[in-house]
């Protein structure tokens, strides 16, 4: 449990730097799979459970700007409610709980908000990924859904993320809790990973760590011989003896808080010298881009110091040539490492970005660039006290890309593509730790999760023993 004064103090300081206006915070709906009410996991909004905190479906908060005032729109418990899902709090002491005072039944929402325009006040709110927020507001606010979005306001967007992203001592404890449950989710996975399993029997036993911790996964679980199929959510292959295993996954604690951590596995309990030599080369990109993180390094440069690495261990393997910071340079080294190096963290696992990617990761001064791999980069402007951020670079030998950028001689002065061609089925590797930038430098948050080869070795064989 979080105080409500926390969520209180958060709401006062985001009408202070908005100003003027009613902001308009609508929590998430319960979001039907299949049928009307049989519905996915709830999952509530990342903006509203930072500002009202309640982890329930149907609700709207509002923050008056100009006197901080909240008000929570969301019904008592009927007595229907209670026969098909139990005795409930009631309404007004589950807002007392976060320092809401006021509460009204949802229907008066749309008389509020009209009796807020004719005033000529601004209602001001976020972008909305949901579908059914985008419809309410449709009915609410009267502006088709479809341009629900171009007209959120851009102020109450730079304010949010400007808080958002600069996490408390409290969350920071929180995302270390979390972390805490991905150890024990990942030592899971090192010590049932063996050749005969299937994928779903061992990221099975990985959600049933985190739902026993009193949270769920923070996104749909990676677990996959297929690591260089980089957001791989199936789980249907058998593991082999010579696999390598990729397993990126993260916890939400019961305050909301996220954990998104990767580590990559050879089935056989064993990496071989090939599989080594690559998990070596991520493992120093990892080590050298943590290192680099400090307050005012634009985190495009850590991802270039991870980039430089994995471009001078790959040349050491054979399978880059030539000058590595010019390779890098040339973004050949993202035949191997598509991706960005991170992404920010909270009580979402990508923190922000429902507000706006570009607004997490750039401005600035920091445009995002067009070239293949570094586009696909979610944060480069410069570190800030306070941020956390996965770091987790990649090697992956991808068939289809490989043979494409093989046929059009890409980057071929940086890539031997002979030597490549006994690497097929080579598959992924990617190691992800969760860093939080401190005034001077960084902090790995979080108990340590083994991830050094022997170590990784070592869990595994230990488990392998007790099977005996
Ligand atoms: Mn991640």
């Amino acid at each position: 449990m979080i105080d409500g004064a926390v969520f209180a103090e958060r709401r006062a300081r985001l009408a202070e730097q908005v100003g003027d206006g009613l902001i308009l915070l609508p929590g998430n709906e319960l979001s039907p799979m299949n049928y009307a009410e049989n519905y996915y996991g709830f999952r509530q909004d990342g903006s509203f459970r930072y500002y009202f905190g309640l982890n329930i479906p149907g609700l709207v908060g509002t923050i008056d700007a100009n006197t901080s005032e909240a008000t929570l729109f969301g019904h008592e418990p009927t007595i229907d409610d209670v026969i098909w899902t139990g005795p409930q709090p009631s309404f007004r002491d589950l807002a007392a709980s976060v320092g809401v005072g006021q509460t009204s039944p949802p229907a008066l929402l749309i008389d509020y908000l009209e009796a807020e325009v004719d005033a000529g006040r601004d209602v001001r709110y976020l972008p909305q990924y949901r579908p059914e927020n985008r419809l309410g507001f449709e009915r609410l606010l009267g502006i088709p859904a479809g341009k629900v979005d171009e007209r959120a306001d851009r102020e109450l967007m730079a304010a949010v993320l400007a808080q958002r992203l600069v996490k408390s001592e409290l969350e920071i404890a929180e995302i270390e809790r979390a972390v805490g449950v991905s150890r024990d989710m990942h030592l899971l996975a090192m010590r049932t990973v063996r050749p005969g399993l299937w994928e779903r029997e061992v990221a099975g036993r990985v959600r049933g760590e985190a739902l026993a911790a009193g949270g769920d996964v923070s996104f749909p679980i990676i677990f996959s011989v297929h690591g260089e199929v980089l957001h791989n959510h199936t789980w249907t292959n058998q593991m082999e003896e010579g696999d390598l295993v990729v397993h990126d996954s993260g916890a939400v604690t019961d305050t909301g808080y996220c954990s998104d951590i990767t580590r990559t596995l050879p089935v056989s309990g064993r990496f071989d010298a090939r599989q080594r030599s690559v998990y070596e080369a991520v493992l120093g990109a990892q080590l050298a881009a943590i290192e680099a993180m400090k307050p005012g390094v634009p985190f495009r440069d850590v991802h270039l110091v991870a980039a430089r690495e994995i471009a001078r261990a790959l040349t050491d393997i054979g399978l880059m040539k030539g000058d590595p910071d010019e390779a890098v340079a040339a973004g050949a080294h993202a035949l191997f490492m598509p991706h960005g190096l991170g992404h920010m963290m909270g009580v979402d696992v990508h923190d922000g970005e429902a507000i706006d990617e570009n607004l997490v990761g750039y401005g600035d001064g920091f445009e995002r660039s067009t070239q293949f791999g570094l586009s696909s980069l979610r944060l480069a402007r410069p570190l800030a006290p306070g941020w956390v951020v996965t770091v987790e670079p990649g090697a992956y030998f991808i068939p289809e890309l490989i043979q494409r950028w093989r046929s059009d001689g890409t980057c071929a002065a940086f890539i031997d593509y002979d030597e490549l061609q006994s690497w097929q089925g080579f598959g992924g590797i990617r190691i992800e730790d969760d860093v939080l930038v401190t005034d001077d430098a960084y902090r790995v948050l979080g108990p340590a999760i083994p991830k050094d080869p022997d170590d990784v070795e070592n869990v595994m064989a230990e488990a392998a023993d007790r099977r005996l």
